[in-house]
């Protein structure tokens, strides 16, 4: 099945979405593979209005492509295999929601989108820094896939919020890393970001345990869904070219409560974009 309110094709649609459920390297609870279809099922007990931004689905032309289908899921051939597949998509000039899987999809693609626009800039919504060199034994997955977005674009170019779990080293690494707020730090820097493209990149690990515990690697201290949506709204200011929402974990829970939650979420990010 898909979104019931993707109401275009390929052709005529500005903005695509695409599912990628990949938790090969998730360390704690995975899962995050089923996300996608979860989210489209918890989908059907959402409005395609939002009070929140006074807009409509129906406003946007949407397409949702399914679900992309694993050739090899080696690190280094699954890479290439996204890379090359967003490539195609930015080709055609569209924009992009991706729906995780784990963190580490961003990657390769970040990679795509920084080869096609020159002037990117990549904001993070995440309760961890992800700033690590490696982890348990992998230089690509979710605890260092800000750090390998940091290697592509600079440091001037990559905002973290919401940060409450990472290494004191980490916290040196990046200067645009804000703790445990969103609203306000943004609110901050915002206007640095206005002549970029703006990718964002939503962890949902960085809304509160108690709002979302269905995520692969919980953490206690993080905002909640108004503070969230607030941020979004902040972002409206900004071109958004492309989103992914990440490390959703369905079953850990009643699915279709969080299910519900995280399709509100897909609502708002859609018509920020507009
Ligand atoms: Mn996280």
């Amino acid at each position: 099945m898909g979104f019931y309110f993707a109401n275009a094709d390929i052709k005529e649609a500005d903005i695509l979405i695409l599912g990628i459920g990949y938790d090969r390297t998730s360390s704690f609870i995975s899962g995050s593979r089923f996300a996608p279809n979860l989210i489209r099922e918890g989908a059907e007990n959402i409005e395609s209005y939002s009070p929140y931004q006074k807009k409509d689905l129906s406003e946007i032309k949407i397409c949702d492509l399914g679900n992309f289908i694993f050739q090899n899921e080696k690190p280094e051939e699954f890479i290439k295999e996204v890379k090359g597949l967003i490539e195609n998509y930015l080709k055609e000039k569209k924009k992009l929601v991706i729906l995780g899987g784990e963190h580490t999809i961003t990657y390769p693609i970040v990679m795509a989108f920084q080869e096609y626009y020159k002037n990117l800039a990549v904001i993070i919504f995440d309760g961890h820094s992800d700033l690590r060199e490696d982890f348990m034994g992998e230089k690509v997955c979710h605890a260092t896939v800000a750090k390998r977005i940091l290697e592509i674009v600079g440091k001037k170019n990559l905002y973290q919020f919401g940060i409450r779990s990472l290494t004191k080293e980490c916290l040196e690494k990046n200067p645009n890393l804000f703790l445990f707020e969103i609203f306000k730090p943004l609110k901050r820097v915002i206007n640095l970001l206005k002549n970029k493209k703006i990718y964002l990149s939503l962890d949902l690990d960085v809304l509160d345990m108690a709002f979302l515990p269905a995520v692969q690697t919980p953490v206690a201290g993080g905002v909640n869904f108004l503070e969230l949506v607030s941020s979004f709204k902040l972002l409206r200011n900004l071109e958004i070219v492309g989103v992914d929402i990440v490390e959703f974990s369905p079953f850990l829970n009643n699915p279709f409560t969080y299910a519900s939650l995280c399709a509100e979420i897909v609502r708002e990010i859609l018509l920020i974009m507009k």
